[in-house]
């Protein structure tokens, strides 16, 4: 039986054309096949056929205009077995992964409402019972008493005195020991109890000996780098602070990438970096000259400042010392290693992401921005460690408060598991003693000022100031010497609580985990800077210092050796490398290490972008329009299809990219739990579990952090992917610019989109959206590529150009592509210009007509098509020959520009180079009118590397809302302008007479009294 598949709701749009036909009569197909794609003048949209079959007749041709209901083809849906597509075995296996996919969820809940129900572990000598708190109620008499007495106290007095009661029944739960969280912020004691510790099985003796040799090597090799050269710098105290939650993880948690697994990640605090070098340097990855030539990158073997994968690249494997990136991208690398699961691209292995950060660090609103994706997400392989040494570069971090509450109320509130380490092991007794909640009422009442004051004192002086606030806490530890007060640990540098609390993180699930640790900024620093305000930056300790440093860790150096700040590194033999080496090798290997085993991604077929080459004849679209069109068409290809990753921040509408939807689902790691408003229209909002577009809301951060993700993914999941991150041209470089060259810093492979760029191409939007100069900060990232083309066939080849460096050649680059948002007509791609299009700029029309004066006019963007408007005029009108030029990208000449004159200049006796700018307009005559739609700055790169007058026009200054046309005369680079500024360039050359520009001024009416848009 033949039924008819008719075009469905497309929306608010009517008579759309049909621009390409994707089946033909006979073709058996499946159900949502696309038959044919529509094209409005806003975006391009295929239509999925309602049912499988064979196609029986077709109804329409390209360039047909059809509306809601308009029949396309017809198709027969009883064919015979034989017939049916082959994919039919495996619809039928999804079938059944679609009823086990129903049945996960409810496994999922209930799996997850019986892991919220286990409650802290009794205390062993008090069993006690607990009612479930989501599972049935063990006592209903109970708690209906309980809840009558409520009800008595809402009656007689009022809400206020219940609240009251509740509050004084929820510390009274605190006081007797309870770790439930009843409150967003709990008492500033341990959130795991004592009783319920997991311990460590490590050797905690050798383990102390390697981490206080670490500690040494550390501070050593910034000692010595800045007894070599005090310019150089470097940090001591943040290290020292965070040794112990560094060297818990390395031996016992963090699991290396290898052939059998896919490895945890690491975002280490970015200036902690000499300790993890010290570490590597004890594994024997590093070598002693290494750790010399500490922050010494130039001309040998050194090591960075801070983790640099560009500079260390098979070490570093995220750029984290901007403070705030490394918090928000390890969210959205956590939530792209589940993207990855969900679309059946990575195996699940349970792999963590782990990321590293300061107490000041969480001032940035990165740091903490992104933190309720996590735990919508349920990022369950997430885990945060926040050392809070209670200080940051110039003092405490919150010296009136305690950061540690302050983070505990915010994560909680937003869904994580908070898991607080404040105190070590030595307090326990003291707190055990504490029968009244006398010590904890004292640990909440004092701010993180005077905790810092304790530790930069002494044992003394924490009697006299903590316990001697009351007399009953004086009494506690009078039988305690001031050393045995001064001994009372941070929970921070307590191996036994940090194995605790990382051990419950590892096995939190449903929710994001944050490790809130209590240290000391400079620890075992002593007097030269242990917990004072000087501590961050102290970069030289003198003999006395280091003298100490060797006592207080059981250095085994001479007084010499340390005089000589010698590093020291046991015998391969000896107990302590033996054992460091043993438990990574248990982990599986190395750690941080960056490396890349993912197979390379096949090159599209050819006749993927044929179609782009073409002209567009009378259609008129846009560069952005002409994007999508081609990511359709990539969509099609089966190496390139499953690899793409469109991101987009709420603005698909805008580019006209709602078509994907549908396609190919929106990421959402529920699906869709709600059937949406627009389920009939062809583009409706369609999540999948499996969805295949990054949409992201509205965080440009959080887009271009999911952007790095996915460009880093070849060397942290082994996987080639292809990023395509559209965004408003303006709210791109502009916005996030130290996540860009983040992005070059971690070599990620991808293409940036500025899309509705140029200053005059996005009329109405006005001042905050006119992007004018996002080329010219792309030019500043040295591994960027970047290109503002005009049609789109140079669009393809570009785009085409960026898969073959990216994927075949494995370069580290990516693209930063500017697309417009103004339609016009597309001409065919003119022969030969391929080359040209990659190298920059092409010949792309002369207009030869009496042969006497000639111009040479470049142009760029949008701006080629005013410039081909003006060389028209030039001929007809003053009988002007020009050379027009389409300059795709006066980045990429630049860089050419400055190779050959460099080489020249190293070269001067030999045969000088030609720039290729120079050599395409050396032999051509006349001055050069170069224009585009940014600043000129942008097409003054290249006045350098050529030979003839050059004159250029941009848009520099503010914009503003008008039509195209009124803002390009208002920035003068409308047809007119150009066409004027030519004829006196010309005259300027002494090549035709000044009247003819006096005239053109009169002819245009231009202003020659209105300021120049800079200063309006
Ligand atoms: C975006 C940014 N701003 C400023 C700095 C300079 N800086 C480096 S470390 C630091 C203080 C860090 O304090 P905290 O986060 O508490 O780390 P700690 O050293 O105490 O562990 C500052 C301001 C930076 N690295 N990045
Ligand atoms: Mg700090």
């Amino acid at each position: 039986m033949s039924t008819e598949i008719p075009v469905p709701d497309i929306g608010d749009f009517d008579s759309v054309e049909i621009i390409e036909i994707l089946v033909k009569i006979g073709d058996i197909i499946k159900k949502n096949d696309p038959i044919v794609t529509l094209e409005s003048d806003k975006s391009s949209v295929e239509v999925p056929s309602p049912l499988d079959g064979k196609i029986s007749s077709l109804k329409v041709k390209i360039g047909d205009k059809v509306s809601k209901g308009s029949v396309l083809a017809y198709i027969e849906n009883d064919i015979s077995k034989k017939e049916k597509p082959k994919e039919e075995e495996k619809i039928k296996k999804n079938e059944v992964n679609k009823k086990t996919e129903s049945i996960l969820p409810l496994t999922e809940q209930i799996i997850e409402q019986a892991e919220s129900s286990i409650i802290q572990k009794p205390k062993k000598e008090t069993p006690k019972v607990y009612a479930r708190p989501n599972g049935p109620d063990i006592d209903p008499a109970e708690t209906q008493e309980w809840l009558d007495s409520l009800e008595a106290i809402l009656k007689n007095d009022g809400t206020d005195r219940a609240h009251y009661i509740l509050k004084k029944l929820i510390d009274e739960a605190y006081r007797e020991g309870s770790h439930q969280a009843l409150t967003r912020i709990t008492p500033y004691i341990n959130t795991i109890p004592v009783e319920t510790e997991v311990k460590s099985p490590g050797d905690q003796n050798i383990e102390r000996r390697i981490r206080s040799l670490i500690r040494w090597n550390a501070a050593a090799m910034v000692v010595k780098a800045n007894k070599k050269n005090p310019e150089l710098g470097g940090h001591i105290g943040t290290f020292a602070s965070a040794a112990t939650l560094y060297d818990v993880g390395m031996n016992h948690f963090w699991r290396a990438k290898n052939n059998k697994f896919g490895g945890d990640l690491v975002y280490f605090q970015g200036h902690s970096a000499p300790g993890i070098y010290a570490r590597a340097f004890l594994e024997g990855r590093l070598s002693a000259s290494q750790l010399e030539n500490f922050r010494q990158e130039v001309g040998v073997d050194g090591l960075s400042s801070y983790p640099h994968p560009w500079l260390m690249p098979k070490f570093w494997q995220f750029p984290t010392v901007s403070m705030g990136l490394g918090p928000v991208l390890s969210i959205y690398q956590a939530r792209f290693t589940k993207y990855l699961i969900n679309r059946g691209l990575l195996k699940d292995e349970g792999r963590k992401i782990w990321a590293f950060l300061g107490d000041g660090e969480t001032d940035e609103p990165e740091s903490l921005g992104a933190i309720t994706l996590a735990s919508r997400e349920k990022l369950d392989n997430l885990i945060f460690v926040i050392n809070c040494n209670l200080q940051r570069l110039d003092g405490p971090v919150r010296g009136n408060g305690k950061i540690i509450q302050e983070l505990e109320g915010i994560f909680r509130g937003a869904g994580w598991n908070v898991i607080k380490v404040i105190w070590g092991s030595y307090w326990d007794q003291l707190l055990a003693k504490d029968k009244t909640g006398l010590l904890i009422k004292r640990m909440n009442e004092c701010v993180d000022g005077e905790y810092q004051a304790f530790k930069a004192n002494n044992g003394s002086y924490v009697r006299e100031k903590f316990f001697g606030k009351y007399p009953e806490l004086k009494d506690l530890v009078s039988s305690m010497t001031d050393r045995d007060i001064w001994k009372l640990n941070r929970g921070g540098h307590d191996p036994h609580k940090v194995y605790a609390a990382y051990d419950e993180a590892v096995k939190t699930k449903g929710k994001p985990t944050v490790i809130l640790a209590k240290t000391i900024k400079g620890y075992g620093m002593g007097k030269s800077g242990e917990s004072i305000n000087i501590t961050h930056q102290q970069k030289k300790l003198d003999e006395e210092d280091l003298l100490y440093y060797r006592d207080r860790f059981d250095i085994p150096l001479t007084d010499k050796q340390v005089r000589n700040i010698e590093f020291y590194k046991p015998g391969e033999k000896s107990e302590e490398i033996k054992y460091l080496k043993e438990r990574r090798m248990k982990l599986g290997g190395n750690l941080p290490e960056r490396t890349s085993y993912a197979k390379p991604i096949k090159k599209p077929a050819k006749d993927i972008f044929e179609n782009m080459l073409k002209s567009s004849g009378d259609r008129e679209m846009s560069t952005t329009m002409a994007l999508v069109r081609m990511l359709t068409s990539l969509l099609r290809d089966k190496n390139i299809s499953p690899k793409l990753v469109p991101i987009i921040p709420d603005e698909a509408r805008t580019f006209g990219m709602e078509g994907f939807f549908r396609k190919i689902g929106i990421y959402a790691h529920e699906g869709q739990k709600y059937e949406p408003e627009d389920s009939d229209q062809l583009s409706s909002y369609r999540e999948d579990k499996k969805g295949q577009v990054l949409e992201e809301g509205i965080t440009e951060t959080g887009a271009m952090s999911s952007f790095i993700a996915a460009g880093t993914s070849y060397t942290n999941h082994d996987i080639e992917m292809i990023p395509v991150y559209t965004f408003y041209s303006m709210f791109g470089f502009q916005r996030v610019m130290d996540l860009i060259w983040a992005a070059g810093d971690s070599q990620t492979r991808g293409f940036l989109i500025g899309a509705t760029s140029g200053r005059t191409t996005l009329a109405g939007e006005g001042l905050q959206h006119q992007d004018g100069h996002s080329q010219i900060l792309a030019s500043t990232v040295p591994n960027c590529v970047s290109y503002d083309p005009t049609f789109a066939y140079e669009l393809a080849i570009i785009f085409q150009d960026g898969l073959r460096r990216m994927h075949d050649n494995q370069e580290n680059i990516f693209y930063y592509l500017t697309t417009m948002n103004e339609n016009y007509q597309h001409p065919v791609m003119p022969k030969d210009c391929e080359k040209g299009i990659l190298k920059g700029m092409y010949l792309f029309k002369e207009f030869n007509n009496k042969g006497k004066t000639k111009v040479q006019l470049l142009g760029s963007g949008t701006i080629l098509r005013v410039m081909i408007s003006a060389a028209e005029i030039l001929s007809k009108e003053y009988n002007i020959d020009s050379d027009v030029w389409s300059v795709t990208s006066f980045n990429e000449l630049r860089k050419d520009g400055m190779t050959v004159e460099r080489k020249n200049l190293l070269n001067p006796t030999e045969k000088q180079e030609k720039s290729y700018v120079e050599d395409c307009l050396s032999k051509r005559g006349g001055p050069i009118i170069a224009a585009s739609d940014y600043m000129r700055t942008f097409a003054d790169q290249i006045r350098p590397y050529v030979s003839k007058a050059f004159y250029s026009f941009g848009t520099d200054g503010y914009g503003r809302s008008d039509s195209r046309k009124n803002l390009r005369k208002f920035f003068e680079v409308d047809k007119e302008h150009i066409v004027t500024y030519t004829l006196s360039a010309l005259a300027k050359e002494q090549l035709i007479s000044s009247k003819y520009a006096e005239q053109a001024i009169k002819k245009y009416n231009i202003d020659k009294n209105k300021p120049i848009p800079i200063v309006l």
